[in-house]
């Protein structure tokens, strides 16, 4: 598969990504803007229940989850498949008509950030290397598999993260020395 990254591409990949970021959700993998925190990613994908999510775990639940995006079965999620799900969720949710277009506005931009060579298709390999960035994201000690231990680790980090973050709205306003 020609497999084409440019420069100018994954600058504005990383910049939506930071976006996402900014606006406090995690550029994620399936058309959902859930599984930013540990906990409940913990929930979406623990299989057998017992609280661990290895990545073999990880990786069957990311496998299910894509042909369930890809709903005509021709290998490929598109844009319109990526969005179906989400929004069938979101009538029935019973939101506002301005919450609903809000929502989908970041589901197309999940969708571009997921989309590296942008040709406007979600390959597997592109769902998966987004599932993955966001498995190392919450395996936060790095042993291949994402539980407790990683939650009591992010939680250790926040008010280090809270800090830095005070420090450059700080610094951003002129206050900082
Ligand atoms: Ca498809
Ligand atoms: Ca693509
Ligand atoms: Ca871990």
């Amino acid at each position: 598969m020609a497999y084409t990254r440019s420069p100018a591409r994954l600058a504005a990949t990383a910049l939506v990504g930071a976006a996402l970021l900014a606006a406090g959700l995690a550029p994620i993998g399936v058309a959902r803007a859930a599984s930013h925190d540990i906990a409940s990613f913990i929930k979406e994908h623990d299989r057998n229940g017992d609280g661990v999510v290895t990545a073999q775990e990880y990786q069957a639940v990311r496998d299910q989850q894509f042909k369930a995006l890809d709903t005509n079965g021709d290998g490929w999620v598109s844009e319109a498949e990526y969005t179906a799900e989400f929004e069938a969720r979101l009538n029935k949710e019973n939101g506002t008509p301005e919450r609903k277009a809000q929502q989908l506005k970041q589901t197309h931009i999940r969708f571009v950030a997921i989309d590296l060579d942008g040709d406007q298709k979600m390959s597997r390999e592109e769902f998966m290397a987004s599932g993955w960035r966001m498995f190392g994201f919450h395996d936060k000690n790095g042993d291949q598999k994402v539980d407790q231990a990683d939650v009591a680790l992010a939680a250790s980090f926040k008010p280090l993260l809270d800090k830095a973050q005070s420090d450059r709205t700080a610094e951003a306003a002129g206050k900082a020395p």
